[in-house]
């Protein structure tokens, strides 16, 4: 077993992508230390966090006990979960077999859950001006993956095997099913998976990791001067 004794630093902002890190740190009950990053401020655009960032997203951490004893830093949600399942050996199997199964519903995640909600969040509650094409567009595409979410979990409680970093990496997506125009009622197996995953205190203990910063971004216009319109810098 893994023993952590310096804390992880972890690059944060209260969001679906940040709460990723927080409730599998919160599961594996892994000393940590908030730092936060107020991407609605500008503050991921810091020298000091494009050096660990790149692509000025959070989240992101520094592990000060990396491998061979060194620091690394991390970016990517995916890629940290990832990082952190094979360090502590829990919640993302050993075995190939396994490890691949959950693989394929984390870039399920990455590739389409998140950045598909993310759009129909953009289209529906941000953009200065309503594009019915585009709200169509990315609502269809949210209410087709949760109903492949939705098949999958007919016969199973979990994505992929046992609870995993797969969960942890959807439920967060998941919970503003209202923000993304969709109905949990008409997805039941979506909704008893998300029912039992949100009951977890760990799950709750990780999303409530800086709550208090949370803020309506469609009330928020300077966050969205910094956020919609970005180009290479
Ligand atoms: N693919 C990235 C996406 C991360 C991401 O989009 N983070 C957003 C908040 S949810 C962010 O940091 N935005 C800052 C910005 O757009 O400048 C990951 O999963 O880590």
């Amino acid at each position: 077993m893994t023993i952590q004794t310096q804390p992880i630093d972890l690059y944060y902002w209260p969001t679906p992508n940040g709460w990723k890190i927080t409730v599998l740190l919160e599961e594996l009950g892994v000393p940590y230390t908030v730092k936060y990053v107020n991407i609605g401020r500008g503050e991921q655009f810091a020298p000091e966090f494009l050096a660990i960032s790149p692509n000025n997203r959070m989240p992101a951490i520094v592990d000060p006990d990396g491998p061979g004893g060194e620091p690394i830093s991390v970016f990517e949600s995916g890629a940290i979960l990832q990082y952190l399942g094979r360090k502590f050996g829990r919640f993302y199997p050993g075995d190939e077999r396994g490890r691949v199964e959950v693989d394929q519903w984390l870039f399920w995640q990455m590739g389409g859950l998140g950045p598909m909600a993310g759009q129909a969040h953009h289209f529906r509650q941000y953009a200065p001006e309503q594009v019915p094409y585009a709200i169509a567009r990315y609502t269809n595409e949210v209410n087709r993956l949760y109903g492949v979410m939705n098949k999958r979990l007919a016969d199973r409680d979990f994505l992929a095997g046992d609870y995993s970093i797969a969960d942890m990496a959807c439920v967060g997506w998941v919970r503003p099913w209202k923000n993304q125009g969709q109905d949990l009622d008409d997805f039941p197996f979506l909704k008893r998976w998300f029912e039992a995953l949100m009951a977890r205190p760990a799950v709750e203990r990780g999303m409530a990791v800086g709550q208090e910063y949370r803020r309506n971004l469609a009330d928020d216009k300077e966050a969205q001067k910094v956020l919609f319109g970005q180009k290479a810098r």
